[in-house]
């Protein structure tokens, strides 16, 4: 059993609603490292990182905490990097802009080991904006678009080991901006919204990717938005969106995802928990963490159709 490290990142700087400071401990009220301790892992909690102080770069205006989401990168990127050499690292969001330094420091880390860097990105929004795409101006749209070594990001620390587009899988897509879409199509990045989780399921398109992930025997770094899910079922994230994954659509990806061994590291993102309901947005994460390091309803169902 890998030695399993929960990084707290704070981080409320990629949007303007704030709450996602208080992320993390509401992981940690939810009772997360008992429940991974109770699936026998070994658990250290590193508490929670700060920025690393930036001078504010003279960004284009409509960038919302430029500096600040700098300074984060750095931090979390150096983090994971270290965090990844000795266990399976769990970031505790913090919003989206967090990914900006994890997947880019996991992704390093996977360069030095000679294997190349898969990521799964669950969440209704594609986040491949770059600096001069984005409407918003929030960079938690940002983090494919620089961990795949997309131009634009003046002032951050470069990508050290840049991800093919090619090794990037989106799931649960139904909120992409035009330029996003544009840029996707163009792309090697593949793709799956709502629509064709509709009609093929979630096992398929997944199971697609995770076979390619084992054939080039790759890392593979997960993050999890919270809107990925149905905000009928997880309710504090400030960008909800109908129609997204049901309670057991994103059960079966994370069980699916533990048989098989591929996950390597994983983001627990934009949970708002001052726009949750008495915490249970923030204990289906929880669960869903759990499901990820392999908790089962039971070992091996009794066989239903001889
Ligand atoms: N997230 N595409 C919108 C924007 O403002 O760029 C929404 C981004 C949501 C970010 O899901 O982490
Ligand atoms: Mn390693
Ligand atoms: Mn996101
Ligand atoms: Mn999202």
């Amino acid at each position: 059993m890998p030695l399993v490290h929960l990084v707290g990142a704070p981080l409320d700087c990629g949007k303007r609603r704030a709450g996602c400071l208080m992320g993390p401990d509401a992981y940690r009220t939810a009772g997360l490292a008992r429940v991974l301790e109770d699936l026998g892992y070994e658990v250290t909690d590193h508490g929670n990182l700060h920025a690393a102080p930036v001078e504010v770069p003279d960004g284009p205006a409509h960038l919302h905490a430029l500096g600040d989401t700098i300074g984060w990168t750095t931090t979390l990127q150096k983090a994971a990097k270290e965090a990844i050499a000795t266990g399976f690292p769990i970031f505790l969001g913090g919003d989206h802009a967090l990914s900006l330094g994890t997947a880019t420091g996991v992704a390093a880390h996977a360069k030095t080991e000679g294997r190349p860097q898969f990521i799964l990105w669950l969440d209704a929004h594609a986040d491949f904006h770059t600096p001069a795409t984005t409407e918003s101006g929030n960079l938690h749209g940002t983090p494919l678009a620089y961990l795949t070594g997309q131009p634009g990001f003046d002032g951050f620390p470069p990508v050290p080991a840049p991800v093919p587009m090619a090794n990037v899988c989106l799931l649960g897509l139904r909120s992409v901006d035009a330029a996003e879409r544009a840029a996707l199509q163009q792309s090697e990045v593949r793709y799956h919204d709502m629509r064709q989780i509709d009609e093929l399921g979630i096992a398929a398109p997944l199971r697609a990717f995770l076979n390619d992930v084992a054939a080039a025997n790759g890392a593979l770094h997960v993050s999890l938005d919270v809107d990925f899910l149905d905000p009928a079922v997880a309710p504090a994230v400030g960008t909800t969106v109908p129609g997204g994954a049901t309670l057991r659509e994103a059960h079966l990806v994370m069980e699916i995802l533990h048989d098989s061994g591929l996950m390597t590291s994983l983001d627990l993102v934009e949970l708002n928990p001052f726009l949750d309901e008495r915490g249970r947005t923030a204990q289906v994460m929880v669960d869903l963490a759990a499901s990820g390091l392999g908790r089962r309803i039971f070992d091996r169902p009794t066989r239903a159709f001889t």
